[in-house]
């Protein structure tokens, strides 16, 4: 296999932007620690170690309080490092799982008791070798009460996903928008045809995340992104999460500084009540509910 692979930043910048209390990462990862939690043998990519120890004095330089911790696809459907996170968190972060959908109910329960309240289902080939419909429908059936799925797509499937996330018979997150291209501006292809999926449930929800992913061209300070985003935020704002993305699993040509990424925030969510709405009331209804 590869060289491991550092994706993140060495030395993020301390934010300008102050975060309101209690605010929520809600979209980050762990990667092994390697010696304890082997990678997956189906991994795409081999990360350095990147632990809960880094991830949480991270939350504290940016000045957040809480993380959601999202399985990420080296660890494949053994979620145990994403569990040994959760729980050395001191009840400051909550986890979305990848798991098998022949899982059992006893063992979504213990996913539940370790802070589990999603499951991830992933659409981009480059990450995963398949991507069951059929059965992620019927596992989605069976999740404990409360729990969401999460789904990872591009743009360029957005059409065809549109029955099966019909179908989908609990609340839906949709991550990083579903990739759209940000250069098309607020009201191009990407974005109206993101708005229908938001327009045709009540219960479909969006990270408005990743300037660094989306907004390549234009790179930081992301302005694209900015101009594209912030009409979605402002116009479904009960809908919308926020998450750094740390260790930016893949991001080895241009890793952002995650000090940037928080600098970000007010330019997609300017009023304080937007704010709040977006780090605080919007992911504590989805993960700290119970
Ligand atoms: C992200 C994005 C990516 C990777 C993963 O689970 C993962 O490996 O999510 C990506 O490469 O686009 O949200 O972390």
């Amino acid at each position: 296999m590869a060289d491991r692979i550092v994706s993140w930043h060495a030395s993020p910048s301390k934010p300008r932007y102050t975060p309101p209390p209690g605010a929520i990462d809600a979209h980050c990862h762990v990667f092994g620690p390697m010696a304890r939690f082997p990678f997956s043998a189906k991994a795409k990519y081999l990360p350095e170690d990147a632990g809960p120890d880094m991830l949480f004095a991270l939350r504290d330089h940016l000045g957040f309080s809480r993380n959601v911790i999202v399985q990420a696809s080296c660890h494949g459907t053994d979620n145990a490092a994403t569990l040994d996170a959760i729980a050395r968190s001191q009840g400051r972060a909550r986890g979305v799982a990848v798991v098998d959908p022949a899982i059992g109910a006893d063992e979504l329960a213990a996913l539940h008791a370790g802070g589990i309240r999603g499951v991830r289902f992933n659409f981009l080939q480059r990450l995963v070798d398949d991507a069951p419909k059929d059965r992620f429908l019927e596992v989605a059936g069976r999740l404990p009460a409360g729990w969401h799925a999460v789904i990872y797509f591009e743009a360029d499937i957005l059409a065809e996903l549109r029955p099966f996330i019909a179908a989908i018979p609990v609340p839906v997150v949709v991550d990083h928008m579903g990739r759209p291209d940000v250069g098309q501006g607020p009201h191009g292809p990407d974005m109206t045809a993101f708005r229908a999926l938001l327009d045709s449930r009540p219960d479909i929800w969006f990270k408005a995340t990743c300037p660094d992913r989306l907004d390549i061209a234009g790179g930081d300070p992301w302005d694209a992104f900015a101009t594209a985003v912030a009409p979605l935020v402002a116009d479904y704002p009960d809908r919308a999460l926020w998450g750094t993305d740390w260790p930016h699993p893949n991001m080895e040509q241009a890793i952002p500084d995650d000090g940037h990424l928080v600098d970000m925030i007010p330019r997609i969510a300017p009023t304080a009540e937007l704010q709040r709405k977006l780090l605080v009331d919007n992911p504590e209804r989805l993960y700290w509910a119970d």
